[in-house]
């Protein structure tokens, strides 16, 4: 395999994004634009469809659900397609949905994102953390961190030996000292302050869990997981 994109949106859209799929929705379906998400909608069965959609942390207007992984019950999502818009998760997805492989991942589903890579050596790896309107984050670079250090492990490659930037090796770093306090680091990330000020602390807890989904989000059409 060539070259894999891997878009990282740990709060929240990319832990929304592979509960839904692991609780059975038919696809995920990304837009930045909510009127071509309207439109696009519109063309599917309503009975078979979610708008789902956030601006500021929460659920845009007229929209069946916001982008909180615990809006995703199997009740409500299986057999769906999740037409969804965020303010950055959707966008970084966006932006690399012309690589040949595109994935998405989250602490949540981080093993099952290693085993593909390690099933299909990719030839180049592009972990594309969404951030903050264009900033960085400490929650999407600990998630590259993790993913990262997982691939090390499993493949046995040497440190020494791996072609990384110093991007992804500050990201191990990162990834390493906060390994078993993961759920402190994303309190303290600014996009954890903000939604722990939405009063969404139930979502930080769940995004925070590490290999808990066995859920590969794999692009097969652009914008369609
Ligand atoms: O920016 C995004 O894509 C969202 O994940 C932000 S929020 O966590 O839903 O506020």
């Amino acid at each position: 395999m060539p070259a894999c994109a891997i878009a990282v949106d740990v709060l929240r859209a990319t832990t929304t994004m592979a509960t839904a799929l692991n609780n059975g929705a038919e696809a995920v379906q990304v837009f930045s634009d909510l009127d071509k998400l309207m439109a696009e909608s519109e063309k599917w069965p309503a009975d078979k469809r979610i708008r789902a959609g956030e601006r500021g942390g929460g659920k845009v207007d007229g929209f069946d659900m916001g982008n909180s992984p615990f809006d995703c019950t199997p009740e409500k999502v299986a057999g769906k397609r999740i037409f969804i818009s965020t303010t950055n998760g959707t966008r970084a997805l966006q932006r690399v949905q012309a690589a040949a492989t595109v994935l998405t991942a989250a602490l949540i589903n981080r093993k099952s994102v290693v085993q593909f890579l390690l099933n299909k050596q990719p030839e180049t790896i592009w972990i594309v953390g969404s951030g903050w309107e264009g900033s960085y984050s400490l929650e999407d670079t600990v998630c590259a961190g993790a993913i990262a250090q997982s691939l090390l492990a499993e493949s046995g490659i040497p440190a020494s030996d791996f072609a990384g930037n110093d991007e992804v090796f500050a990201a191990i770093a990162l990834y390493l000292h906060w390994q078993d306090r993961l759920h402190e680091l994303l309190e303290r990330a600014s996009h954890g302050q903000r939604l722990l000020g939405l009063g969404v602390i139930e979502d930080l807890k769940y995004c925070a869990q590490t290999d808990t989904l066995d859920v590969l989000p794999v692009q097969r059409e652009p914008g369609v997981l």
